[in-house]
């Protein structure tokens, strides 16, 4: 007979087992009534002569994914997680976690108070808390060193990743790795223990297997390297040493006390509004959630060019089949070879075995014709960014696709809204806005025309986390999202050259505030010629003093490409190392010079200001125009597109805690300093401050 404990959890009794089961959609997460009924059953357990062990296992997709990330926002409400975590540890029988999809943080501090563990084929486990800009807060990380290992464990708790079960089991997390029926291995596996004398096994007994302390130090500094300004990582590495050296009761406090800390900063407060904020952008305004995706088996690529190639490869991974189509023979057998160099490189690597390289290269298939692609269910186009050229690519395809297959422009600035017009079928049109390497950049900018279909819509977004990408909904609005706020901070980065900055001077606050590279660092990366194109593309619809800006032009006149003719902004030595070059200055002072400005010294302050909110502004502009649907959206698009970084939260979630009464004053500042025109704030920056909001209310 099933009873239920608490809303989320009952038992049954199976012969001498007690099964608790765990169901509380959609992740199982440890909300107040999982703690109750998880104490409930343990009690239940305890006052059942007759049970002799108990199970604990989840139904729906999942295992314990981890404490209720909705309820950090509010004061916790007794049992806490750590009386759950301390009940089963106190238990005088044993007690069985049985994992299915992932037992993660507060899942996993679970399943390690428990005696055994075992696992369903296929799930994972980790201790993701550091992506939330916290730590571990109930016993994982005193208990994850003791069973794996002190290295494992700091690598597992300071990085945050996921390890299959298999590999969860070499470690000694795991006892058992199952397949089938995951409650029926679980009840065998705990009868089995049973018949061996229902031995209990303390992970919080065990000893902490020795190491070597130097491994600490060294993880340290790599950490500090790899997570540059991020706070949570390096904390684990101190609080690993503590366990290390402190008795189970007092570093299982110390571990609750950080975690309580940890919580309550500003990174995790950014890095949890992302978390929330990737997942709202999978919600397409105004589509009802209840609408289905079309089904996408077979794509074609119209297109064999860098993008076109990057994302073939990004269909190949997930094992959907690509027909590339390009002009000539030669242009596709050389997309052909750099598909497979990017292989080639993962092989290379070890990420990747030879033959699931050439099954992917399998499912490609390059030809000049349209006439093969009659039963694809998705096109994305590729070609020229040219108007016509992108037309006559669509009247092509409405003569051979099917009335359902989708179209899809990888367009970054054409119309959306024209191109859409100009298909037989408007309502199959919508935009993938892929970014360079496709293959590699997490964004995408899905983009809605009005004529799109909603389950169009509902496709290319489910497409979009089906491809491992992290999809957002644009509209129409020159340059979409991303690139419209970043030709503002790639102006005022010109712009401020000419008041007297230099390159290094810029890299330097950018990068220093966060970001991975400086625009300048960034420039050299991509090469001059192409930003003089992209420049060249814009320039008709720029402002004068932004058309006679044309730095980008003198420096490809001066034969100075960036990283690959050696100089651009920067000169680069034999291995790449970028150092100032006077020749710049010179070529900066002549510009200045001929424009008739003259430098002047200029603040960090003002540089990060003005490359920062000419973006916040420009996107309320973006905000009230509709072409984003929510702020976070454009959070999601900076901190994935652009390394913006995520322990800011994005620079809509940045500009609030900034206050914007103090961006709007800035503006102002900026819009008599630069002119009306590039910092005059946006209508709706004006309302908010005047209704003492943010962008988040
Ligand atoms: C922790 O445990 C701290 C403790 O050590 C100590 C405390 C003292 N809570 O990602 P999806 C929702 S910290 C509440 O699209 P998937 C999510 O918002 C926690 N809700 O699915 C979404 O809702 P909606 C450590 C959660 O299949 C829905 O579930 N754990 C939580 O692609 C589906 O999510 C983590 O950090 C949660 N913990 O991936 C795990 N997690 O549909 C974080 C998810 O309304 N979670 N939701 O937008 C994940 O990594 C993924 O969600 C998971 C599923 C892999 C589980």
């Amino acid at each position: 007979m099933t009873e239920l404990l608490a809303r989320t959890v009952s038992v049954a009794k199976q012969g001498n087992i007690l099964v608790a089961t765990v169901d509380n959609p959609p992740v199982n997460a440890l909300s107040h009534s999982v703690r109750s009924g998880l104490i409930a059953a343990v009690k239940a357990l305890e006052s059942d002569a007759e049970a002799h062990a108990m199970v604990i296992v989840c139904d729906g997709r999942t295992f314990i994914a981890g404490a209720d990330i909705h309820e950090f926002k509010k004061p916790m409400v007794a049992p806490l997680l750590g009386e759950v975590i301390d009940t089963l540890d106190a238990a005088t029988k044993p007690i069985v976690a049985a994992i299915h999809g992932t037992a993660l943080g507060g899942g996993l501090e679970v399943a390690l108070a428990c005696s055994y563990r075992i696992a369903l084929e296929g799930s994972k486990v980790g201790l993701p808390e550091v992506k939330l800009g916290i730590l571990p807060g109930s016993g994982g990380t005193v208990r994850l060193p003791r069973l794996a290992g002190v290295e494992q464990a700091l690598a597992m708790i300071s990085e945050g990743g996921q390890i299959s079960a298999r590999d969860a089991q070499e470690k000694g997390i795991v006892d058992e790795v199952v397949s089938g029926d995951l409650k029926e291995a679980a009840i065998a596996f705990t009868g089995k223990v049973i018949a061996d004398g229902a031995r209990l096994r303390r992970t919080s007994d065990l000893p902490v297997p020795a190491f070597d302390a130097a491994v600490l130090e060294m993880s340290r500094a790599a950490l500090a390297k790899k997570y540059k300004g991020f706070k949570a990582p390096l904390v684990a590495v101190d609080l690993i040493k503590m366990v290390t050296e402190t008795p189970v009761a007092e570093a299982i406090a110390l571990e609750y006390k950080t975690c309580k800390e940890l919580l309550v900063s500003p990174q995790s407060k950014a890095l949890r509004h992302i978390f929330a904020a990737e997942r709202e952008a999978l919600k397409i305004d105004g589509v009802d959630a209840g609408v289905k995706p079309r089904d996408v088996k077979k794509v074609a690529i119209v297109g064999p060019g860098t993008m076109g190639r990057g994302i073939a490869s990004c269909f190949l991974n997930i094992g959907i089949p690509v027909t590339l189509i390009g002009l000539t023979d030669e242009g596709l057998a050389s997309a052909v070879r750099a598909i497979g160099k990017i292989y080639e490189g993962s092989v290379k690597r070890g990420s990747l075995s030879s033959e699931e390289m050439e099954r992917r290269m399998a499912l490609l298939t390059p030809t000049t014709s349209y006439d093969g692609i009659a039963d694809v269910d998705l096109v994305i186009e590729a070609v020229t960014e040219d108007m016509a050229v992108k037309k006559d690519v669509f009247a092509k395809l409405d003569a051979v696709l099917r009335n359902d297959a989708i179209v899809a422009t990888n367009t970054s600035f054409l119309d959306i809204e024209e191109l859409a017009g100009s298909s037989r079928n408007p309502a199959r049109v919508a935009g993938m806005h892929f970014f360079n390497p496709a293959n590699v950049m997490k964004l995408l900018e899905n983009v809605r025309a009005a004529s799109t279909a909603a389950d169009v819509l509902a496709t290319t977004t489910a497409l979009g986390k089906r491809l491992g990408k992290v999809p957002v909904m644009v509209g129409r609005s020159e340059g979409f999202v991303a690139n419209r706020m970043l030709s503002k901070r790639t102006r005022e980065a010109q712009f401020l050259l000419e008041d007297g900055a230099t390159p290094l001077q810029v890299d330097r606050v950018l990068t220093a505030f966060g970001f991975p590279i400086g625009p300048f660092a960034l420039a050299d990366l991509a090469g001059m010629d192409i930003m003089a194109a992209a420049r060249a593309a814009r320039v008709a619809r720029m402002s004068l003093r932004e058309q006679q800006c044309n730095i980008v032009d003198r420096l490809v006149a001066a034969g100075r490409l960036g990283q690959k003719s050696g100089a651009g902004y920067y000169v680069y030595d034999e291995n790449r190392k970028a150092s100032h070059d006077p020749a710049v200055d010179e070529l900066l002072e002549a510009h200045r010079k001929e424009r008739g400005f003259t430098a002047r010294t200029i603040s960090d302050e003002e540089i990060l200001e003005r490359c920062l909110f000419a973006m916040v502004n420009e996107a309320a502009k973006i905000l009230d125009e509709g072409a984003a649907a929510r702020p976070s959206d454009i959070d999601v698009i900076w901190t994935n597109g652009f390394g913006f970084p995520t322990y800011l939260g994005g620079p809509m979630f940045y500009a609030d805690q900034v206050g914007l009464p103090k961006v709007k004053a800035a503006l102002d500042k900026y819009a008599g300093l630069v002119g009306d025109q590039y910092f005059k704030p946006a209508a709706l920056i004006e309302r908010l401050v005047a209704e003492g909001k943010g962008f988040y209310g």
